[in-house]
């Protein structure tokens, strides 16, 4: 073990047994070892640059994904310090690197931004890496010290000089550690970066895929504005540019984009020192009830809505709202389940009081775009009432009639959900065939005619009366928006079966849309998959072979040898199947293959879809023509 070349003192020891405790229980400092523990390798590095920047003294970042899946994180800051740590007595460099939580405890400035749910320091990064590599550049010099498995390998030595400053930490994460995967995913660092340059402007970062040779550079002047443009980029905008209040009280720091668009969902993300809080919090209550006060307030005194009306609700002043809430707080408090709710009670009356200042002064100075909102706001609360009366309907409805089930549904025999699977499948034929193919003892079919209705441009009132949409809400029995329950779920697998073609891989997505936009639930607990037919039949003599894709195909071919001609077909719908081959290659639990639906990434979902659904016409045709070749892997 006695790779240092001086002597251990207690303090060193310390040192190592903290360092083996993060080797040991790595879940506990990184949240796990899996693909998210390994990017958060990088967010680790990066937050600390971040921090530097945040301070003022760095304005560029680069991370560097190299041919090993080792990492480089360069920034131009001032250079993590190399003098005597005072109470180590060890180079304060190889103190940060070694020490957990030293990081942010000396330098004597500024609280630490970045990392407020992370922030557990870049010894963290060196414990868990194989190798770990500091250049600093600082006081003239260049300086460097390497680590392995987070020992230091040697003193900190001076390569040369520079009149430069900055810090560049290379680690390739340890294999014995992270068992799963030491792969680094392009997306997944593309998308975390573009947040970070969205959510902290002006900051340059720049990500390089050594692997691939892909780059990508983030750099937004705009900050968050530029994050809400973005959000609304697919979507045709009610006021143009997006409206941004910022402001500064007891050290905290608020700042909100938000800009309304001409669809009917609500986009609001906040974020706590660009931590993403997916539960909401202080920040975002404060936000919504401010908004919707100063709102009514408006729309009570133009005259928008009488004395007698009631009030525009929460839900119908956010209808169309793209919006960001970003705070940077010194001591911030996450609570919830996932850690991602911002706790801090006097951030709430903060954020109300200054959004609201702001917001009316903003509705006062510009009444034209002030009308658009109120109004849109009116119309949202009409619609409200509209459904709610749609809504009674349908109630009223099962509970007069004995079974309420669509007439369309041919449904299973077993009542136990559990084991019971639902195919909503695209077009009576192949309804047809899936009927006669299916074990009835659980699996039940669902045929619908010709596409359903657009969900993303309809409303709440117009969704419930298209008879597709309403056999699907009472096949899967759970109810939609407020009023779904997954426990009543009637099927614990829906499983979309469409055509292999550019019309089925629409109807997959507006029903994904429709599942996303009123039943989430039901996609975040697993219940909904993708079918996979084969796209080929391959036939020699006797011999049939099912293929999926053209990879498959020629591995059959080959597989089959020269001799005898293979006839091969190629499936141009469900239709050409009969109901014994669609059992056999779709349906049958023993041989089929099933995609599950996952929301990974809500954002890029919605752009997706949007592309798809929106008004502009231009986008949608770009998205197919790309990936007409691979609708078959359509990702939400
Ligand atoms: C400790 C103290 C100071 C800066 C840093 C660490 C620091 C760490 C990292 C990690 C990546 N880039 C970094 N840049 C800086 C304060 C420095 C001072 O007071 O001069």
């Amino acid at each position: 073990m006695t790779v240092n070349q001086h002597a251990y003192d207690e303090s060193q020891i310390q040192v190592l047994e903290g360092l083996e405790a993060v080797r040991k229980r790595p879940g506990m400092y990184i949240g796990s070892t899996s693909v998210r523990g390994l990017h958060h390798l990088v967010w680790e590095v990066v937050d600390n640059s971040i921090d530097e920047a945040l301070a003022g003294h760095c304005d560029t970042i680069k991370v560097i994904v190299h041919k090993d899946n080792s990492v480089t994180v360069i920034d131009n800051g001032r250079g993590i310090p190399v003098g005597e740590h005072p109470k180590m007595k060890r180079p304060t460099l190889e103190v940060v690197l070694t020490v957990l939580h030293a990081g942010g405890k000396f330098g004597g400035e500024g609280y630490k931004v970045s990392g407020g749910l992370h922030g557990v320091g870049v010894s963290v990064v060196n414990a868990l890496s194989e190798v770990l590599t500091a250049e600093v550049k600082r006081d003239g010099h260049i300086y460097k010290q390497e680590f392995r498995r987070g020992e230091p390998q040697y003193d900190v030595k001076v390569l040369g000089e520079t009149d430069e400053t900055g810090t560049t930490i290379t680690f390739k994460p340890d294999p014995d550690i992270f068992t799963e995967t030491t792969e680094y995913d392009y997306d997944i660092l593309q998308s975390r970066i573009r947040e970070l340059a969205f959510l902290n402007k002006g900051i340059a970062i720049e990500l390089v895929d050594e692997r691939t040779d892909v780059s990508n550079s983030f750099k937004y002047e705009g900050g968050i504005v530029s994050f809400v443009e973005y959000l609304n980029r697919t979507k045709q905008a009610v006021h143009e540019p997006p409206i941004y209040i910022e402001g500064n009280k007891d050290h905290i720091q608020v700042e909100i984009a938000l800009q309304y668009n001409d669809s009917y969902t609500e986009n609001i993300y906040s974020f706590a020192n660009n931590i993403n809080t997916h539960e909401g919090g202080t920040h975002e209550s404060g936000f919504k009830s401010a908004l919707t006060r100063i709102l009514n307030d408006y729309a009570r005194k133009s005259n928008s809505i009488k004395d007698n009306d009631s009030n525009l609700t929460g839900d119908d002043v956010r209808e169309g709202l793209t919006a960001i809430i970003s705070v940077k707080i010194p001591e911030p408090q996450f609570e919830g389940q996932t850690k991602t709710k911002l706790g801090n009670s006097e951030v709430r009356g903060l954020v109300e009081s200054l959004f609201a200042d702001k917001f009316e002064e903003f509705l006062n100075e510009n009444p034209a775009i002030a009308k658009k909102i109120v109004e849109k706001g009116v119309q949202a609360a009409r619609a409200r009432e509209a459904a709610r009366k749609a809504r009674e309907l349908t109630r009223r409805k099962s509970a007069l009639e004995v079974s309420s089930l669509p007439g369309k549904l041919a449904d299973c025999s077993s009542r136990d959900a559990s084991i019971s699977e639902v195919y909503i499948v695209e077009g009576d034929s192949a309804g047809g065939s899936a009927k006669q193919g299916r074990d009835r003892h659980f699996q039940a079919i669902l045929p619908l005619r010709g596409k359903i209705l657009n969900v993303e441009k309809a409303r709440l009132d117009k969704i419930l009366s298209n008879a597709e949409i309403r056999a699907i809400i009472t096949a899967l029995g759970t109810g939609i928006g407020d009023d779904f329950d997954i426990s009543k779920a009637r099927y614990h697998k829906v499983i979309i079966m469409t055509d292999a073609d550019v019309d089925g891989a629409h109807i997959r997505t507006l029903l994904l849309t429709f599942f996303y936009r009123y039943m989430r639930k039901i996609i975040e607990s697993g219940y909904v998959y993708i079918a996979q037919p084969p796209l080929f039949k391959i036939e020699r003599n006797k011999t049939v072979r099912y293929a999926y894709n053209e990879k498959q195909r020629d591995a059959i071919l080959q597989e089959f040898g020269e001799g005898v001609k293979a006839n091969v077909q190629r499936y141009k719908g469900l239709g050409e199947m009969n109901p014994e081959q669609l059992w056999e290659t779709t349906m049958d639990p023993d041989s089929r293959t099933l995609l599950q639906v996952s929301i990974q990434d809500a954002i890029e979902a919605d752009a997706i879809f949007d592309t798809l659904m929106g008004d502009d016409v231009e986008p949608r045709r770009d998205f197919i023509q790309q990936h007409a070749k691979y609708v078959k892997n359509l990702d939400v």
